[in-house]
């Protein structure tokens, strides 16, 4: 069975201890490689590799930086069939979304901020004829990047591009439920010959490879994306470590359906936002909020779009829901279902676990679920499930649905569907959102700030956000 290695130092290597751990293959329910199980000497060996690295990376001319990030955007490109499967198989996920969003927008993320480091630019204040004031952005030094299962590859490089490209030198910890693409990334770094100990990827468990990363003292900031509980014990550790955290965590996103929409496009959209990736995108619209005059005619449209979707397995071009990550996560998205029922919903389609043959027969497979018949306030509509399930509620009036909207403690997305572009600016105001999508789901411009409010997280991540996060502002006063 393949063993994956650490990339530490330039090399490829085995994990000091020696132990692995298992990798699943979601669609099939079974081992099928096994990923190194680091510890905090792992992650010392790679934090010694970052620093002996970082005074030289930090002082290449940007245009080299970036010559040799573009150059892995290419080696991206050219392997693009490769990491689509890889990604597809370790992650559940179709291999179409793989070769339509995931693997294009890794190439992307090193592209973007490759060239982004060349055009980035720091600030001047003139104080009268008294002094002038410049500011100087230095790399933070030595950056964690960890990084999720669900996007492993995009969300690994959003993180790694911007961080690299600031200067800065990197450890990184992909998910031990996906490290398949990023231990493939790893061999493309060499191949393209990236300086040894620039980008350090140490495989292994949150808590410890992960832990022992936010906990070492060399480690100056952490850009961390997964869950609320997660995020909240890395800010206890770094917070009084005075690290820099940018912290990208859950969301229960409302999708909000005026009348006077155009229907046809919200009811498309609001497939892929409710179902895309088997609803485990933390963007994913998981309570749909719809006008009363159009409610019974959408959530009719719903239900049959819903039942048309293909849940099957990931590597057959005509499926449209994968396999969910793990049995664990299967078992925690049908125990929601279950809530769902004793909070009063009704299961208007889906919800129950499928079971396919061949190959696919042990895999983690749950029918898309719409569930209506609940108020904003109970659990099932204000706790983040991660998988294809959405709720369904009508509403009367603006106020209420904002009210509504704004009832949970995350804050990550939101979407609108009105042609009244009054309403639309106004209701997008008063959503307590970092994203709001008006008439359109997912569009991103990378120029972008990224990132939640309340639970969601802190911190933006997108364009100058990002690299302004990876580098320290130092002001220099110059009395004239
Ligand atoms: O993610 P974790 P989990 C949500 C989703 C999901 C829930 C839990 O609701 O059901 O979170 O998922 C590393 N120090 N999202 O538990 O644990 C871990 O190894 C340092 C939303 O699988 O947050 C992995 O690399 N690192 C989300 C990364 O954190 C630690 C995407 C994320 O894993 C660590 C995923 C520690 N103490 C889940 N503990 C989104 N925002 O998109 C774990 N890790």
């Amino acid at each position: 069975m393949q063993k994956l290695a650490n990339y530490i130092d330039g090399e490829l290597i085995a994990p000091l201890s020696g132990n692995y751990i298992d990798n699943y293959n979601p669609a099939e329910g079974r081992v099928y490689s096994m990923l190194p199980d680091s510890g905090t000497e792992d992650v010392r060996v790679a934090v010694d590799a970052a620093t002996r690295a970082f005074p030289a990376w930090s002082a290449m001319p940007v245009d080299k930086r970036s010559a040799l990030l573009l150059k892995i955007a290419d080696l991206i490109d050219r392997d693009l069939d490769k990491l689509v499967r890889a990604e597809s198989t370790d992650s559940g996920k179709p291999l179409a979304q793989a070769r339509r969003l995931d693997i294009p927008r890794a190439a992307a993320n090193m592209r973007f901020f490759a060239t982004g480091a060349i055009h980035f630019s720091s600030e001047a204040h003139v104080t009268g004829s008294d002094a002038v004031n410049y500011t100087l952005r230095t790399p933070v030094g030595v950056a964690g990047c960890i990084s999720p299962w669900n996007l492993p590859l995009y969300l690994f490089t959003w993180k790694i591009a911007p961080a690299l490209a600031a200067g800065c030198t990197v450890v990184a910890k992909p998910s031990e439920l996906t490290p398949m693409t990023a231990f493939l990334f790893s061999q493309l770094c060499i191949e393209a010959g990236l300086p040894k100990g620039v980008l350090n990827i140490v495989h292994g468990l949150g808590n410890k490879a992960g832990q022992g990363i936010v906990e070492h003292p060399h480690v100056s900031a952490i850009s961390f994306t997964g869950g609320t509980v997660t995020g909240k014990r890395i800010a206890s550790t770094a917070a009084p470590m005075l690290k820099k955290l940018s912290l990208e965590l859950g969301g229960k996103n409302p999708n909000v359906i005026f009348a006077d929409c155009d229907f046809d496009k919200a009811l498309e959209t609001t497939i892929e936002s409710s179902f895309s990736n088997q609803g485990e995108i933390c963007l994913c619209g998981s309570r749909i909020f719809v006008e009363r005059a159009i409610y019974e005619r959408f959530l009719e449209q719903l239900i049959k779009r819903t039942r048309s979707l293909v849940v099957g397995d990931p590597l057959e071009e005509k499926t449209n829901i994968g396999a969910l990550i793990s049995g664990a996560h299967m078992k925690k998205v049908l125990g929601y279902i279950t809530l769902a029922r004793e909070e009063g919903g009704e299961v208007l389609t889906g919800g129950k676990p499928v079971k396919l043959s061949g190959r696919c027969q042990m895999g983690y497979f749950v029918e898309p679920a719409i569930i209506a018949g609940l108020g904003p306030d109970c659990r099932t509509n204000q706790e983040e499930i991660f998988g294809p399930v959405v709720t369904v509620m009508p509403f009367d009036t603006e106020e209420e649905v904002i009210a509504a909207a704004n009832s949970t403690n995350y804050g990550l997305s939101a979407t609108v569907w009105t042609e009244n572009l009054k309403r639309a600016h106004r209701v997008a105001a008063h959503l307590k959102s970092g994203i709001i999508w008006v008439n359109c789901w997912l569009f991103r411009d990378l120029r972008t700030p990224f990132g939640g409010m309340k639970q969601s997280g802190v911190g933006r991540e997108g364009g100058w956000e990002a690299l302004r996060f990876f580098t320290e502002a130092k002001n220099v006063c110059v009395r004239l």
